[in-house]
């Protein structure tokens, strides 16, 4: 079977077994802060979507959120990046709004995208350079936008946090309004849909972004950190998603005059210095 058929088909039963898994009792544990949750149901998830990869491209490596492939020291060969589920606050509290998101690399390449909305059972997918789709359905190219008539999606913690809330303030002001629905791969999914015109936060792993990101390119899509750089896929990263005007709208207006202490953040967060 084709690679994509098999990502496809993995993700799609993933999904099914959560959906199985949450007629039980959840089994919770904190990770690094009280709001850093993990569920047996994230755990059994990984290591579903983990086995079955091995099992059948026993050459291909994973990355996975609750521990597969944490060490990679190069991007050679096929590199499953997977959250198993992104929005785990969301899983747990509201037992939807959460998905499965796997980002496929090929020599470091982007080759194909999954987010599937697990209760809403939608599968949103791109094999790149092929279109991107919601089930069957194919995405249109995203419109331009300017920021004064754009719903944007961030996260109302960070608008608190001395720093951050800075540098999104002003965006946040100028904006018509904006959203939060916590899940990362689904908000970068509503930007690829043109539901919010941009996506911005500060801190995100490399399988909370890797296969929306793909589906965003797709129909048109800019992702880049917040300070316009490339995102890589071995690597933490602030994030800035938007359809292409916008997205040069809110470095340019907005973002550069923080360079500095964005680069600072980077720095801090990440223990990286900019790469040129
Ligand atoms: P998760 O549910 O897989 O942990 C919530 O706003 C979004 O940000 C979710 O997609 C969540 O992914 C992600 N997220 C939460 N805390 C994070 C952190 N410390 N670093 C990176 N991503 C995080
Ligand atoms: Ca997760």
């Amino acid at each position: 079977m084709a690679l994509y058929d098999f990502a496809k088909g993995i993700i799609l039963e993933a999904g099914n077994k959560v959906r199985h898994m949450m007629k039980d009792d959840m089994d919770i544990e904190m990770k690094s802060n009280p709001n850093d949750l993990v569920t047996n149901v994230d755990k059994a998830t990984e290591n579903y979507l983990y086995e079955t990869i091995h099992h059948n491209y026993p050459e291909h490596r994973v990355i996975g959120e609750e521990g597969h492939g944490h060490n990679l020291k190069d991007t050679q060969g096929i590199i499953w990046v997977i959250d198993p589920i992104d929005g785990t606050l969301n899983f747990v509290h509201q037992k939807e709004n959460f998905a499965i998101s796997i980002g496929i690399y090929h020599d470091g390449k982007p080759y194909a995208g999954f987010v599937y909305d697990v209760m809403r059972d939608v599968l949103y997918h791109t094999k790149v350079g092929e279109g991107a789709f919601e089930n069957s359905h194919q995405l249109k190219p995203l419109e331009d936008s300017e920021l004064k008539t754009s719903i944007i999606g961030i996260n109302p913690n960070w608008l608190t946090k001395p720093i951050m809330g800075k540098v999104f303030a002003p965006i946040v002001e100028d904006a018509r309004s904006a959203r939060a629905y916590g899940s990362a791969a689904l908000e970068i999914i509503s930007v690829a849909k043109g539901q919010l015109a941009a996506y911005l936060t500060p801190r995100l792993q490399p399988w909370d972004f890797a296969g929306g990101l793909m589906i965003l390119n797709e129909v048109g899509g800019v992702g880049s950190n917040l300070l316009g750089d490339r995102l890589e896929m071995n690597h933490p990263n602030s994030i800035l998603m938007a359809n292409a005007k916008l997205h040069r709208e809110i470095l340019n207006n907005y973002l550069s005059e923080f360079e500095e202490t964005i680069a600072k953040h980077h720095e801090q967060r990440f223990g990286r210095k900019r790469e040129k």
